[in-house]
């Protein structure tokens, strides 16, 4: 825990604390969920991973959108942050069809109101990206609806200015990845506004943990694709019969040491930076590549 700051909310796997009113700390644990259940053993390293690899994406998209970002802790699971008043809108861009958006799809032709065309197949590329918001559920799942629930919660306008950002992140971030052999299957962003109203990014982007993370060199549409990071766990608790209610197995060390090596290669492989560099000095993902 850092200091004594006051904690202010709890996701799975992460803290958010108060620095001060304008300042949040952003902390990323080890822990690891899969079939939406937190496991009892830790992925050593995970938290910074997944915190280097937000601020690595952070620094290279200011372009495209404005962040929440201040600067990371020496420690390299830590963010501070800017203070935001969130949108209550999940934001998911969709360039292959998994998950829900393969499942509303096979049951009605469309996602989030939006037809698409027929005869795709499960993990199918989409002619173009797709924005396909959703509400945060406080129970349960996310739940995918359409433009008209999107512009009732957040404004037609601030909608249509949340699309085109969330669509021009997706973008960047796909051809940046496929060009490392990763493809972005899909992923979610959350917006906030700050005190004049502008539309900021925020919360953690682009990461394994926010994203359908997919090797290329895998890839096979027709059917579910190996997760870049978490099939040694699947795959492990697939051997056990397990009936995905909590609580969830301990992992035998070799699936540990596999699960980190993998999250350790997302990011070196998306960064360009070797991890321990990362470890000895967080800034190295802000700075660009030139001055390294
Ligand atoms: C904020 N969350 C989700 C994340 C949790 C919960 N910059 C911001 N300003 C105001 N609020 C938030 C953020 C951000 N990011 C994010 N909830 C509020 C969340 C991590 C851990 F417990």
């Amino acid at each position: 825990m850092p200091e004594t700051l006051a904690h202010v909310a709890s996701g799975k796997v992460r803290e958010l604390f108060t620095i001060d009113d304008k300042r949040l700390l952003l902390v990323a644990s080890d822990r690891i969920s899969t079939f939406d259940v937190v496991l009892p053993t830790e992925i050593p390293d995970k938290g910074r991973v997944l915190t280097g690899l937000s601020a690595f994406w952070f620094a290279r998209t200011r372009e495209l959108c404005e962040n929440h970002l201040l600067g990371l802790r020496p420690d390299g699971r830590s963010s501070e942050c800017r203070r935001l008043e969130m949108l209550p809108l999940e934001c998911v861009v969709r360039g292959y069809l998994a998950g829900s958006g393969w499942k509303d799809y096979v049951e009605t032709g469309t996602t989030s109101g939006r037809k698409l065309p027929e005869g795709l197949r499960e993990s199918d590329r989409l002619p173009e990206p797709i924005f396909t918001p959703s509400t945060k559920a406080t129970t349960g799942h996310d739940e995918n609806i359409d433009a008209g629930q999107a512009a009732a919660l957040v404004g037609a306008e601030r909608l249509e200015q949340v699309e085109q950002a969330a669509l021009a992140l997706y973008r960047f971030s796909a051809e940046h990845a496929a060009g490392r052999g990763i493809i972005i299957a899909d992923t979610k962003f959350e917006f906030g506004l700050d005190e004049s109203g502008a539309l900021v990014l925020a919360d953690e982007v682009l990461t394994p943990d926010s994203s359908r993370f997919w090797p290329a060199d895998e890839y096979r549409p027709g059917g579910s694709q190996p997760s870049f990071d978490k099939q040694f766990v699947r795959d492990y608790c697939e051997t056990l019969g397990w009936d995905k209610t909590p609580p969830g197995p301990d992992l035998p060390d070799d699936v540990v040491a596999g699960t980190r090596a993998r999250y350790v290669e997302a990011f070196e492989r998306l960064t360009g930076i070797a991890f321990d560099d990362y470890v000895r000095d967080p800034d190295v993902v802000l700075r660009a590549d030139g001055d390294r």
